[in-house]
C-alpha cells in the first residue's frame, strides 16, 4: 500500500446506507475545519433516490441520494473514498462493487461481523489493484483538519479537545477505535496534534494493517513521527518491528501494546524533542468556529425555547393510543361510537348527544349519492373515463360543490338565522333578498316541484320533529317555501336548506353551544362539509362503476350542443 497521503481538504466520500448521524458529523468536522465543500458527495441508498437535507454549519444543505454505487460514481467521479455503513451481511458485496469502480480509491468498512473469506477476497482485489480498505469493524479515520469518515474521533467537543480541527504531525495507527479517541486526546496533549489517525479494526485480517499505515505515513513529509497502538495477541505488530528493522521506517515511531507503562517513566512522558531540534514548526493555534447545536438537542437540555408553528385542538396522535377531541380510539370503538360522533369530536370537538349525532349520521346518508346526472357525479364520470385515479375523478366531481350545487348549506343557515332572528316575515325575507338579486340559498332544485318533493326533506323534517327540543328554524324555513311555493313550483325547501335550517335547530336546542360558538360555526360556515363528506361517497362509487365498466373516453355529443355565431 504505501504511498502516501489519502485524503485531503477537498477530498469528497459517498456514503453507503443512510445514516444521519454519522453523516451529519461528517459535515459538522467539515464546518469545523473551514472546508470550502461538504465531505459527503453523495449518499446510496439502495432504491430509494432523491436528496437529503442536513446542515453545513448553520446552512441547510441538499445531500444527493442514489439508488446504486454504479449511479453515485458516476455522478460524483471525484468523489474517491467509499464509506460503508451496510450491515455485515451485505457489507462485502457493496465493498466489492465499490473497489471495482474506477473512481473509487478508498473503502472503509464499518460492520462487524463480516465473514473473514469474504474480506480477504477485498484485501486481495484491493492489493492488486492499487485500492486501500480501512476495516471491517472500524470507526474509520481522520486527517486532521481535511477530512474524518463517519463517527472517528466522537463528539465534537472530543474533536476539539484533541484539535483535530487542524492539522499537526503525528501519525497515529491503532486496531481499536474507541481507543483511537482517546489517543487523539492524549496525543494532543503532549505534542503539536494528530496528522492522520487510522483505526484498522478489530478482525483477524483487517484490510490494510498497522505496518501498512505507519509505511505510508513515512512518506508524508508532513508526518514527523508515529504512534502506534497494537493489541495483545496480534500478528501485525511483529511485522511491524521487522520494517523497523529492516530501516524501512525512518522517522520516530512510540508504540504500544496495550497494558499500561505510565508507571515505568520517573516523570510525565513527554513527545517534545522534535519541536526543540526545529524539525516540526510550531502549529498556529487557531479558535475553531462554534457548531450550532441541533434544536431537538438544545430544547432537550433546556437551552432553548422554540416557538411551535402550528397549532392543533382537536386530535393528538402522540400518547400510546389517538385520541379525537380527548377521546381515545379505544373508547369510539368499545363505547360504540358512530361517525356522527366522529365528526362531532373532530369538528365540534365535544361529544353530542345521540339525537344529534344520529342526525349527522342521516345527513351524510341521505347525501350520498342523488344519481349520476348532478354536477358532481357528471365531472367524476367523465373524468374516471379519461382515465384518471380516484383522488383525480373525485375531487373533480368536488369541485362543482358551490352556491348552486350541494354548497348552499351554509348561506342557507346564515340568511334563515338572521331573517329568523331578526322577526323577519317569510315575504319580508324572500322579496328583501329578490330587491338585493340574491337567490335565497336552500331554495329552488332542478327537478323537484311543489307536487313532487324531495323525499330527502321530508325524510329530515320527521327526524327532527321526532326528536329534537325545537325546530324553529326549520319551521321558519317551511314557511319560506310555502311563500316562495305560491310564486313558482320549483321553489321548493331543498335538501341544502333542511339541513341548514334543521343544523341551527340543532345547535340551539341541543344546549351544548354558546349563543357565540353557534354564531362563529354559522360564520365560519362548517355545514358544506357535511354535504361534501356525505357526496364522496358516492363520487367515490361512481369512479368506481365506471372503471368496473370499462366505459371510454366521454366526447359529447355534438346533437346536443347549440352552435351559433
Ligand atoms: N329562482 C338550485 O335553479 C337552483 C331561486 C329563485 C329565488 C331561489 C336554484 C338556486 C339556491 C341555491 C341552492 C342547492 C340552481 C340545490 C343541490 C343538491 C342536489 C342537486 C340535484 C343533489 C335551481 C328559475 C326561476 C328564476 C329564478 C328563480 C330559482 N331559485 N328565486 N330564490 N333560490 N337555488 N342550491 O331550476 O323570474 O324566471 O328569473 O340557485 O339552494 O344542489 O339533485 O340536482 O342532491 O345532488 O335552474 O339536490 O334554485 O332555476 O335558475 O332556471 O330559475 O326561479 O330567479 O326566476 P333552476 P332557474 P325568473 S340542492
Amino acid at each position: 500500500m504505501a504511498t502516501g497521503q489519502l485524503f485531503s481538504r477537498t477530498t469528497q466520500a459517498l456514503f453507503y446506507n443512510y445514516k444521519q448521524l454519522p453523516i451529519q458529523r461528517m459535515l459538522d468536522f467539515d464546518f469545523l475545519c473551514g472546508r470550502e465543500t461538504p465531505s459527503v458527495a453523495g449518499v446510496i441508498n439502495p432504491g430509494a433516490e432523491g436528496f437529503q437535507k442536513l446542515f453545513f454549519g448553520q446552512e441547510e444543505i441538499a445531500i444527493p441520494v442514489h439508488s446504486t454505487i454504479e449511479a453515485a460514481c458516476a455522478a460524483h467521479p471525484t468523489a474517491d473514498v467509499f464509506i460503508n455503513f451496510a450491515s455485515f451481511r451485505s457489507a462485502a458485496a457493496s465493498s466489492m462493487a465499490a473497489l471495482k469502480q474506477p473512481t473509487i480509491r478508498v473503502v472503509a468498512i464499518i460492520a462487524e461481523g463480516v465473514p473473514e473469506s469474504d474480506t480477504k477476497q477485498l484485501i486481495a482485489y484491493a492489493r492488486s489493484n492499487n485500492k486501500v480498505v480501512i476495516g471491517p469493524a472500524t470507526v474509520g479515520g481522520i486527517q486532521a483538519g481535511a477530512f474524518k469518515i463517519g463517527d472517528t474521533a466522537g463528539t465534537i467537543d472530543n474533536i476539539i479537545a484533541g484539535k483535530l480541527y487542524r492539522p499537526g504531525s503525528v501519525g497515529f495507527v491503532s486496531k481499536s477505535g474507541g481507543m483511537s479517541n482517546e489517543l487523539y486526546n492524549t496525543i494532543a496533549r503532549v505534542t503539536d496534534g494528530i496528522y492522520e489517525g487510522i483505526a484498522i479494526g478489530g478482525d483477524v485480517f483487517p484490510g490494510s494493517t498497522l505496518s501498512d499505515h505507519v509505511l505510508r505515513f513515512n512518506n508524508i513529509p508532513q508526518v514527523k513521527m508515529m504512534v502506534v497502538l497494537g493489541e495483545l495477541g496480534g500478528r501485525d505488530e511483529y511485522s511491524l518491528v521487522e520494517a523497523l528493522k529492516q530501516g524501512k521506517v525512518t522517522k520516530p515511531v512510540v508504540a504500544w501494546v496495550s497494558g499500561t507503562c505510565a508507571r515505568l517513566f520517573k516523570s510525565e512522558v513527554q513527545f517534545g524533542h522534535a519541536v526543540e531540534e526545529g524539525k516540526i514548526t510550531p502549529v498556529k493555534e487557531i479558535r475553531p468556529p462554534q457548531i450550532p447545536e441541533d434544536l431537538n438537542t438544545a430544547i432537550k437540555s433546556g437551552k432553548v425555547r422554540a416557538p411551535t408553528h402550528i397549532i392543533s385542538t382537536i386530535s393528538d396522535d402522540r400518547g400510546e393510543e389517538p385520541c379525537y377531541a380527548g377521546v381515545p380510539m379505544s373508547s369510539i370503538v368499545e363505547k360504540g361510537y358512530g361517525v356522527g360522533d366522529v365528526i362531532s369530536l373532530l369538528w365540534f370537538k365535544r361529544s353530542l348527544p345521540r339525537y344529534c349525532t344520529h342526525f349527522i349520521e342521516i345527513c351524510i346518508m341521505l347525501c350520498a349519492d342523488h344519481g349520476p346526472c348532478v354536477s358532481g357525479a357528471h365531472n367524476t364520470i367523465v373524468t374516471a373515463r379519461a382515465g384518471k385515479d380516484l383522488v383525480s375523478s373525485l375531487v373533480s366531481g368536488l369541485l362543482t360543490i358551490g352556491p348552486r350545487f350541494g354548497g348552499a348549506i351554509d348561506d342557507a343557515a346564515r340568511y334563515f338565522k338572521d331573517a329568523y332572528d331578526r322577526g323577519l316575515t317569510p315575504y319580508e325575507f324572500v322579496e328583501g333578498m329578490k330587491k338585493k338579486g340574491i337567490r335565497v340559498p336552500g331554495i329552488g332544485h332542478r327537478i323537484k316541484r311543489g307536487d313532487n318533493r324531495d323525499k330527502r326533506v321530508e325524510l329530515l323534517q320527521r327526524f327532527a320533529r321526532t326528536h329534537f327540543p325545537s325546530v324553529k328554524y326549520m319551521e321558519y324555513a317551511v314557511q319560506v317555501e310555502t311563500y316562495t311555493l305560491s310564486k313558482a313550483s320549483n321553489l321548493v325547501l331543498n335538501v341544502d336548506g333542511a339541513i341548514g335550517s334543521l343544523f341551527l335547530d340543532l345547535l340551539a336546542g341541543s344546549g351544548m353551544f354558546t349563543k357565540q360558538e353557534i354564531d362563529e360555526i354559522v360564520e365560519i360556515g362548517y355545514l358544506n362539509g357535511l354535504f361534501v363528506l356525505a357526496r364522496s361517497i358516492g363520487l367515490i362509487g361512481h369512479t368506481f362503476d365506471q372503471k368496473r365498466l370499462k366505459q371510454p373516453l366521454y366526447r359529447h355529443p355534438w346533437e346536443d350542443v347549440l352552435y351559433t355565431k
